[in-house]
């Protein structure tokens, strides 16, 4: 499904999906449910001074205990597809050793409430819920351990998980764990480790990719689909013409060096090792063997552009420059701007750069501050208007014969956004009442029903 041609030049095509996105630690609360063993996140949250509002994921949603009120939700959104998380600590208390069933359990209801909806489940392995045994014992991803502990989680989950779950997503966003929680210290595990030190880290995060692809593979359903949910640096050519679009995609092979690329590619781009030089990681004999096997798609998460880039006659053939000014920046956002043509350029250099067969938009959306009117209505124009930017830009792309699948939203409701806490900025098309735990759609979760239900931009 999904490479016929739409009937109607502004449709999405056949068997296009929609869905929207959530993660573990931002909605689920419980922290100490049917023996969950404590995450980084856990211990990140409660360290005074962390989070920006001060608030923690202590009760977060409380999906937890609020999943079939949340699938309600969903299906009155006309949702066809969830991309959920799956909490480690919940299944593996302390990261290895036996699993826990409980934990376990509850995601298989999950999974069969989604199917009795009429809703495709979608999970994620890791959206960056470490279990804090594993930096306490192997120094989180700086311990090689670890890779091979997230592999035997990965692989026990697809085993009980695979005969309703077609799609596995490894890891969320290498990028902003490793970097935001090693090198700035803004996310967990909160370190400030220097640069041969991330390295490694970076480099363990995708060996346990990799390792993880190859114990899901073993141990799944026939059938079962797996990739990663990675955050690409899109580099938008500054002129739509063959020269500045070749620049921009061997602009995208290098500033992705440490990750797309490698997985994509199975080694490190040249001028990516040169630019770490001494602090290159350790890489053993089939590392890079292992991360760049063969995925069945690549789920990307787009925010925003991160560069224009032009072609130039010096070496390298490219030169970056920066986004247009006039993008404008979200207000409660340190890094989000409105930029929709990275949506369409993310994709198209998915597939004109790397051949990718499949790609899912796995994440796509906007953090705003949308209090109620006096009606009680949240009239949250700056997502509506976001929205159908981006999804203008993915229709271009589907139109060209791009494989695009699915579309996820982020986020089904507003959630913990991490170091910004529960108020500082909210990313839902549902608004949630964090005292109350009332939840109410917005007018974006109204525009997002009418896409899904025409299938095509409103
Ligand atoms: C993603 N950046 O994080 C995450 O996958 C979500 O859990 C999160 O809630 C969402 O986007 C909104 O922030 C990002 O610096 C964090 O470009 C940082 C960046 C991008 C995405």
């Amino acid at each position: 499904a999904g490479a016929m041609p739409a009937e109607n030049a502004a449709d999405f095509p056949p068997g296009f999906l929609w869905g929207a996105a959530t993660s573990a630690y931002q909605i689920e609360g419980a922290p100490e449910a049917d023996g969950k063993g404590p995450s980084i996140w856990d211990t990140f949250a409660h360290t005074p001074g962390k989070i920006s509002d001060g608030s923690t994921g202590d009760v977060a949603c409380d999906h937890y205990h609020r999943w079939r009120e949340d699938i309600d939700l969903m299906k009155r959104l006309g949702l066809q597809a969830y991309r959920f998380s799956i909490s480690w600590p919940r299944i593996f208390p302390e990261g290895t050793g036996r699993p826990n069933r409980r934990g376990m359990d509850f995601y298989s209801r999950l999974v069969d409430g989604l199917l009795e909806a009429g809703i495709q489940p979608y999970a994620t392995l890791f959206h960056w819920d470490l279990p804090q045994s594993l930096q306490d014992r192997f120094g989180g991803w700086e311990g090689r351990e670890t890779a091979q502990a997230f592999a035997d989680y990965a692989g026990h989950v697809a085993a009980v998980l695979s005969d309703r779950v077609k799609h596995f997503f490894t890891i969320n966003e290498f990028f902003t764990f490793v970097e935001l929680g090693h090198q700035i210290g803004i996310h967990a595990p909160g370190l400030k480790l220097p640069p041969a030190r991330v390295n490694q880290v970076r480099h363990h995060a995708l060996l346990a990719h990799g390792l993880a692809v190859q114990a899901i593979r073993a141990r799944s359903r026939r059938g079962t689909l797996v990739g990663p949910a990675e955050n690409l640096m899109t580099c938008v050519p500054v002129i739509e013409t063959p020269a500045h679009v070749a620049a921009a995609q061997a602009a995208m092979r290098d500033v992705n060096g440490g990750y797309t690329t490698a997985m994509l590619e199975g080694r490190y781009p040249p001028r990516w090792l040169e630019k770490l030089g001494a602090d290159a990681p350790r890489v053993a004999a089939d590392d890079l063997g292992i991360i760049g096997a063969p995925l069945d798609f690549f789920g990307a998460n787009v925010y925003a552009p991160f560069f224009y880039v032009r072609a130039i006659d010096a070496e390298p053939g490219y030169e970056v420059i920066p986004l247009p000014e006039t993008y404008p920046k979200f207000p409660h956002s340190t890094w989000l701007r409105m930029g929709p043509e990275g949506l369409y350029w993310a994709v198209r250099h998915l597939a004109s750069i790397w051949n990718v067969k499949s790609i899912h938009v796995t994440e796509n959306g906007c953090g705003t501050k949308d209090t109620p009117n006096a009606a009680g209505e949240m009239l949250d124009v700056d997502r509506i208007a976001y929205t159908r930017h981006y999804l203008m830009q993915l229709q271009r792309a589907t139109a060209e014969g791009v494989p695009v699948r699915s579309y996820f939203h982020w986020s089904l409701m507003d959630n913990f956004e991490w170091a910004d806490g529960l108020t500082t900025q909210r990313f839902g098309l549902v608004h949630v009442d964090f005292d109350t735990q009332r939840r109410t759609p917005k007018l974006s979760a109204e525009q997002y029903r009418e896409v899904i239900r025409h299938h095509r931009v409103v």
